[in-house]
């Protein structure tokens, strides 16, 4: 394809039905990740706080951050911002973020445990827990992210994790952002590490003198962050999960001739000023050449006017515009693209849901602005990338907690069951599995 090079502001369009196979494959793909590399890089600084701790990390801190820190560590009681530093219209608006997210992740938390009698006198079942120690990694550099915050705080306090340490890279000047600080006073986070990058990933896996060691790891970052994480999750000593997979951030708009232009650029411009990599398309179905010819002007003019029109300008050259001549082709397209954010502004969009397959969240109908989602409807922001979404949710409140599953026979129950382990037990040569049953089925007959 070749690159649009003028001064205005265009995505690139392509026909579906005029690509061959290999051309429909290829403008799925999102772009490679080099991830090896990146662990070869991360790996010296993840084994230097492993090995040094608080002094290791002190000391990447005032390289990496040019933060001088007495200590990474910041423990509660977290100051409350005053009115400067956090305005009140600010403060309430991450209120109703917090109560909306809340009230959607406390509604998904499992309250009964699961019983099931299988056979008569044998029942299974199955409970929720959580994970005891959880980090949460909240980006810095070119935009600060509450929301992010948010987004990981809440479902972590309501599955009721017991130790929250909330990773934050430091301003130069050793602090956070009151955003950020007000947002962990709000979800109860139990320690605030001062700590950015591959060396904040590395003192929550394997733990220092000052930051508690945790069992999950949680959180977008950027490249240096998310082969941390992939590494420490590949090393038995550490015993620490992640998330998911990470990948620049999507979204895919699927729009009609009752879309709204403005709305639909609008959409697409709120991803495409995340960064230079951000993956944003447009699936137009059957649209009119006044109609593309509307949105295109709109793409254009209100990217001028973004304070990050250089970032959104990256993005959008390499952003595609799919035309389809039905809404299936265009629904069959997103489920193998599998985006992360699919955006519905088409007729009848709430019946469409029912046919989505792949995605990371929906956004339904002209009114559903991913921005809504990404701060403050209810639904989580943390969601999976690069077409993870065929086989990942995002995060959610399980993510956050695991099940134990458990089993009580009784007498009568093995009396019934019994005979069927031995008979496994035996066909599989492990006759001290079938012994385990027969001690059992002697003495209940003897009782008898
Ligand atoms: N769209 C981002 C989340 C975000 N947007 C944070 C604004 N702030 C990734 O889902
Ligand atoms: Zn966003």
């Amino acid at each position: 394809f070749p690159e649009v090079e003028d001064g205005r502001i265009q995505m690139r369009s392509v026909t579906l039905s005029r690509l061959n196979k290999d051309e429909q494959k290829k403008i799925l793909l999102r772009p490679v990740l080099n991830s090896l590399a990146m662990i070869d890089k991360v790996k010296p600084i993840v084994d230097r706080v492993r090995k040094e701790g608080d002094a290791g990390l002190r000391a990447m801190t005032k390289q990496f951050d040019k933060a001088d820190l007495p200590s990474n560590v910041l423990l509660p009681p977290f100051a409350v911002p005053s009115e400067d530093e956090l305005p009140r219209d600010v403060r309430e608006a991450i209120d109703v973020a917090y109560a909306n997210v809340k009230t959607f992740h406390v509604a998904q938390s499992e309250k009964e445990a699961l019983v099931v009698e299988t056979m008569p006198g044998v029942t299974c079942s199955r409970f929720v827990r959580p994970i005891s120690r959880v980090g949460v990694y909240v980006p810095g550099g070119t935009a600060i992210l509450p929301s992010t915050a948010i987004m990981l705080g809440v479902p972590a306090q309501v599955a009721g994790c017991k130790t929250i340490v909330l990773a934050t890279p430091p301003r130069p000047d050793g602090s956070i952002s009151p955003e950020v600080l007000y947002v962990a006073r709000l979800t109860g986070v139990t320690c605030i590490l001062k700590a950015g990058g591959a060396q904040a990933v590395g003192a929550m896996a394997y733990g220092t003198d000052e930051v508690p060691k945790v069992d999950k790891i949680f959180g977008p970052g950027n490249q240096w962050v998310t082969a941390a994480k992939m590494l420490v999750q590949n090393d038995t000593d550490a015993l620490v999960a992640i998330d998911m997979p990470a990948g620049p951030s999507e979204v895919l708009v699927i729009a009609d001739n009752t879309s709204n232009p403005k709305f639909v650029a609008s959409d697409l411009l709120s991803q495409a000023e995340h960064g230079t990599d951000s993956q944003v398309v447009l699936v137009a179905i059957s649209l009119t050449a006044d109609h593309l010819a509307a949105i295109e002007e709109e793409i254009d003019i209100q990217a001028k006017a973004l304070p990050r029109v250089k970032i959104a300008r990256e993005a959008i050259k390499k952003s595609l515009i799919v035309l389809v001549d039905s809404v299936d082709e265009a629904i069959k397209f997103s489920n193998e693209y599998a985006p992360e954010h699919l955006i519905l502004q088409m007729a009848n969009a709430p019946d469409v849901v029912a046919d989505i397959d792949n995605a990371g969240s929906v956004f339904v109908g002209a009114f559903s602005p991913e921005s809504c989602g990404d701060y403050a409807s209810g639904t989580n922001h943390t969601l999976p990338t690069n077409g993870f979404a065929r086989q990942f949710s995002g995060v959610n409140t399980l993510s956050f907690q695991k099940h134990i599953t458990s089993q009580f026979v009784t007498g009568d129950g093995l009396r019934v069951l019994g005979p069927s382990v031995v008979r496994l037990a035996e066909r599989e040569g492990l006759e001290a599995h079938a012994n385990a049953v027969r001690v059992r089925l002697a003495e209940l007959n003897q009782q008898q």
